[in-house]
């Protein structure tokens, strides 16, 4: 491989030179160069070498066209929302609601009412589990989770189970971080309140069956959040398709903005369910003696709002959709191929998690060497990623993992990056392991 390749020859990885003459079968990519050129932050020197940034399952950089809808909104439009009837506050408005829409068509829901704005995916769970949860659950009802998940969609559920009486339940996951279907099918008993599961793991890349686990769910009688945390970057996401009844995102990880996210619900569970945080927006009415709810999907969005994050958002979805997400997994996914062949020739390093259905994440260990050490150096020759338990202690414990080295990828990394990664891996172990071959 060499860092000269040009996007145009992702898909001649792994197939004959007949296959490559071939009518492509493949959805044609796109020009990685040209998406590059719309991220600023990718065009830095970190410690004298070019950034290859490949943490994007923390954060992912952001385009042009989002810092644009940014600035617009605090140069042009700068008001708040919902509130007055001056032109700034209107165009504010009209553009916080578009973002709504925008949102609503990008994972299919049914209407504007099921989308409401948070802070982030861990506040979207924590809302369900707050007013979801709380509400409905019993003690002795069960609530079900998998191995992998991410500590935002385990400790609301331990702390609604506290307050409930209810018991959370864990599904199992096997060596390759696979959910066995046959297992949670078993751990679904008459019991099953809530089953809330990882789109994909942030931990180990697996993309778990989410609609299959659904309909399994659903018949038993048990509601079903689905964290899409990591998904919605790489994967076409359609909540009616998958049949969920609420589905989690945040908007930084989607190329947006930090502090705003989505939680999509069903309308008719939303509008059951009492709003969590009081204040301005969310109310009808107010006296001193009664207070009533603004309808959905304001009665959960209390307070002002993150209007510029909202401009960013649509922006950022705007921005994926016109490359398309069919087209940004298989670029991906040709990335994590060539990552995991690249790491598989380094003797020392373990793969973590190698489901058979994984997203744009490559988990590994160097035996013998720390995690940390391993960013360190990668850091040293401008390589970005990250070390740690990635805030899935549970799913590390189960590999016997203390801590990963992780690269995720996102639409603009290259092969030539994966390529930087693999030298880097090379020259950790011929620095910490002199005399390992
Ligand atoms: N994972 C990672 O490096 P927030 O922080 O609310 O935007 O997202 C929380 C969250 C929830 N679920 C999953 C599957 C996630 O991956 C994350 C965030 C980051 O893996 C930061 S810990």
């Amino acid at each position: 491989m060499s860092a000269s390749l040009r996007p145009q020859d992702f898909v001649a990885i792994g197939r004959t030179a007949e296959e490559v003459a071939a009518p492509r079968k493949e959805p044609a990519l796109y020009d990685v160069e040209a998406v590059r050129s719309e991220f600023p932050a990718l065009h830095q020197a970190v410690h004298g070498h070019a950034l290859a940034y490949l943490d994007n399952a923390a954060t992912a950089q952001k385009p042009r066209a989002v810092l644009e809808a940014m600035r617009r909104f605090h140069e042009e439009d700068c008001s708040n929302v919902h509130r007055a009837v001056h032109l700034l506050s209107e165009r504010a408005t009209a553009a916080y609601e578009g973002a709504r829409e925008t949102v609503r068509r990008f994972v299919n829901g049914a209407s504007v009412s099921e989308v409401i704005f948070t802070r982030g995916t861990t506040e979207s769970i924590n809302l369900v589990a707050h007013s979801f949860a709380r509400q409905r659950l019993r003690a002795g009802d069960e609530i079900l989770v998998t191995h992998l998940e991410h500590h935002s969609n385990i400790v609301p559920w331990q702390l609604a189970c506290e307050a409930t009486g209810a018991v959370l339940k864990v599904a199992p996951i096997d060596e390759r971080g696979a959910v066995s279907i046959e297992e949670f099918e078993r751990a679904l008993s008459p019991r099953m309140r809530l089953v809330a599961i990882a789109h994909v793991s942030n931990a180990l890349g697996t993309i778990n069956p989410v609609q299959e686990m659904t309909a399994l769910a659903h018949a038993r009688g048990a509601h079903v959040l689905v964290d899409g945390a990591q998904a919605v970057p790489h994967l076409r996401v359609d909540v009616r398709e998958l049949g969920c009844d609420f589905y989690a995102f945040s908007s930084h990880k989607l190329y947006g903005p930090t502090g705003i996210g989505v939680l999509w619900g069903r309308e008719e569970l939303l509008d059951a369910m009492p709003p969590w945080q009081g204040g301005g927006d969310m109310i009808s009415s107010v006296t001193f003696e009664k207070t009533t709810w603004n309808k959905l999907p304001y009665k959960f969005e209390a307070g002002t709002p993150h209007v510029a994050g909202a401009y960013g958002l649509a922006a950022a979805i705007d921005y994926v959709s016109q490359i398309g997400l069919d087209r940004i997994a298989a670029h991906e996914h040709a990335l994590l191929e060539a990552a995991n062949a690249a790491l598989s020739e380094i003797r020392c390093v373990r793969l973590v998690g190698t489901a058979p259905q994984k997203a744009a994440v490559v988990s590994f260990v160097m035996e013998g060497i720390h995690p940390h050490d391993v960013g360190t150096v990668l850091d040293s020759r401008g390589i970005a990623v990250r070390t740690g338990h990635h805030c899935a202690e549970p799913v590390m414990r189960f590999m016997r993992v203390a801590a990963t080295t992780r690269a995720s990828f996102g639409l603009y990394n290259t092969l030539g990056e994966v390529e930087r990664l693999a030298e880097g891996l090379h020259e950790v172990r011929r620095f910490f392991l002199p005399h390992h071959s």
